[in-house]
C-alpha cells in the first residue's frame, strides 16, 4: 500500500508496478506456496493493458483467476481445506476437505437406491427423485474430522494443523421426514448408515440424532453434492463428527442396539485418563484457529487484523478471546454477525504490533459455556496420548523478522 504521487492526473508507472511484484515473487519464493505464486506473477507481465483489447466472451463455465492457486495438500486417504487462504467462512466446494476409507466411487445417479429397514412399519427403497420430491431444508454448517490436528513440528499452516473442517450450506430432505414414511418402532434406539464406496463404511448413531436434524443431503453451496463429498447423498449430522456423515449413504437399519463397527470400536474413540477409551464421542468440541497472521505469513510492524475461525458442534459461537502477549491479557475478538448454529464463525481483532516476538492466540467459548482447552490441560485429560477429538489452542510466534511460526509445544 502507497500513495500515488502526484494525484491527482499523474499516472501509474508501468515500471513501478512490475517491480513491486517482482519483489514480492522473490520473498515468497522461499516457500512452497511461494512457488506458485511466483508462476501466477510471470504470467501477469504477459497482460499489457486490460483496456485495449477485447477479452473472451462468457463461458459455460466459470474459472478461479491463474493468480489464485489455492490447494487441499492431498494425502492417500484425505485432503484438507487451504484455511489461510481462505475470507469468510464458505468453503468453496472444490476446496473442501476430503476423507475417504476406500476412495471415491462414482455413482449413476438414475440407479442410486437408500434402503432404509429394520425396526420399521415398512421397509421402503428411496431413489434420488424420491428424496428430491420430499419438502427440502437448506442449512449453513461446518463438518469436521474428529481426527483434525497435527502440530509435530513449527512450519505447518493452519492447512496442516487443522484443516480437515470446511463449512457449506447443505440441502437435502431431514432423514425424521424419511422416519414418517417408513415408521419408526418406538422401541428404537439406534440405525446404522452404510455408505456404497469400497469401504462399505458404516456407523451407528443414537435415534434421537435421526429426528432431531440429521439430513440427506443431495446438494452442496448450491449444486449437487459432489462425488468427493458423497454424491449424490450422503448424511450430514450438524455439529458431529465427519466420520458420523455417511457418504454415498445407501442404507439405513433401524435397531434398538449399537452394532458396533470398526469405525466406533477400533477407530474413532480416544483415551482418556486412568487407562480407559472413550466411545461414541459424537460432538465436535468448541475450537478456533488465527488464519492470519499465521504461518507461512510474514507481517510488519504496525497495525495487523487477527483473522481466524470458530466453531462448536454444541450450538453457536458465543465469545472469542485473543491474546497478544502469550497468554498474560486476552481480548474480545470481533464476531461476524449473523453467527449461526453449529457453523464456521469468522473473528477478527485489530492489534497494533511493536516490532517485538510475541505469542499470539486464540480461544473459543460456545453457547454451553464451554471454553477451547490449552495444549498441555487437554493432553493431561487424554493421558499423555491425544487421539480423536483433540482440539486445542493454537499458538503463533510472531518474531522480530515478521516471521510466524507453531508454538513448539504442539508436538503431537
Ligand atoms: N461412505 C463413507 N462415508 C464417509 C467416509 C468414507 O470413507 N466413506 N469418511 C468419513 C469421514 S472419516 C469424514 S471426516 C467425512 C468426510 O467428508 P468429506 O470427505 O465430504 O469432507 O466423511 C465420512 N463419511
Ligand atoms: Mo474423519
Amino acid at each position: 500500500m502507497k500513495p500515488i504521487e502526484g494525484y491527482p492526473g499523474s499516472k501509474i508507472k508501468r515500471r513501478t508496478l512490475l517491480g513491486g511484484a517482482a519483489t514480492a515473487a522473490v520473498v515468497l519464493a522461499q516457500t512452497a506456496f511461494g512457488k506458485v505464486m511466483q508462476k501466477a506473477v510471470t504470467q501477469a507481465e504477459l497482460i499489457v493493458d486490460p483496456t485495449k483489447k477485447l477479452g473472451p466472451p462468457p463461458g459455460a463455465i466459470g474459472t478461479r483467476s491463474p493468480f489464485e492457486k489455492p490447494f487441499k495438500l492431498p494425502s492417500d486417504t484425505s485432503s484438507r481445506t487451504p484455511l489461510q487462504d481462505l475470507f469468510g467462512t464458505l468453503t468453496p466446494s472444490d476446496l473442501h476437505y476430503e476423507r475417504h476409507h476406500g476412495g471415491v466411487p462414482l455413482i449413476d445417479p438414475d440407479k442410486y437406491e437408500l434402503l432404509i429397514h429394520g425396526m420399521v412399519k415398512k421397509p421402503m427403497i428411496f431413489t434420488l427423485r424420491d428424496l428430491k420430491k420430499f419438502p427440502s431444508v437448506s442449512r449453513t454448517m461446518f463438518l469436521e474430522c474428529s481426527g483434525n490436528f497435527r502440530g509435530s513440528k513449527e512450519t505447518l499452516s493452519p492447512q496442516e494443523i487443522c484443516g480437515l473442517t470446511s463449512q457449506s450450506e447443505w440441502t437435502g430432505v431431514m432423514l425424521s421426514t424419511l422416519f414418517r414414511e417408513v415408521g419408526i418402532d418406538p422401541r428404537a434406539t439406534w440405525f446404522l448408515a452404510e455408505g456404497s464406496d469400497a469401504a462399505v463404511m458404516t456407523r451407528s448413531i443414537p435415534i434421537d440424532k435421526g429426528w432431531q436434524d440429521t439430513m440427506v443431503a443431495y446438494a452442496q453451496n448450491g449444486e449437487a453434492v459432489r462425488p468427493e463429498q458423497g454424491y449424490p447423498a450422503r448424511l450430514v449430522l450438524p455439529g458431529w463428527e465427519g466420520n458420523t456423515c455417511v457418504k454415498w449413504v445407501r442404507r439405513i437399519e433401524v435397531s434398538d442396539k449399537p452394532f458396533m463397527t470398526r469405525e466406533e470400536t477400533s477407530k474413532y474413540t480416544e483415551p482418556v485418563t486412568g487407562g480407559k477409551i472413550r466411545q461414541f464421542s459424537f460432538v465436535m468440541d468448541a475450537r478456533s484457529i488465527i488464519t492470519y497472521p499465521a504461518y507461512p505469513a510474514k507481517v510488519e510492524k504496525g497495525w495487523i487484523e487477527i483473522r481466524g475461525i470458530a466453531w462448536s458442534g454444541r450450538g453457536k459461537v458465543v465469545k472469542v478471546e485473543v491474546s497478544t502477549n502469550g497468554g498474560n491479557t486476552w481480548n474480545e475478538a470481533l464476531l461476524q454477525v449473523p453467527v449461526l448454529d453449529k457453523a464456521h464463525t469468522g473473528f477478527r481483532f485489530l492489534w497494533r504490533w511493536n516490532g517485538e516476538t510475541t505469542e499470539i492466540m486464540s480461544r473459543a467459548m460456545d453457547e454451553t459455556g464451554y471454553t477451547q482447552p490449552f495444549y498441555k490441560t487437554l493432553l493431561e485429560a487424554r493421558g499423555g496420548t491425544g487421539g480423536y477429538h483433540f482440539n486445542p489452542v493454537t499458538k503463533w510466534i510472531v518474531q522480530k523478522n515478521g516471521e510466524v511460526y507453531l508454538h513448539p509445544e504442539a508436538k503431537k
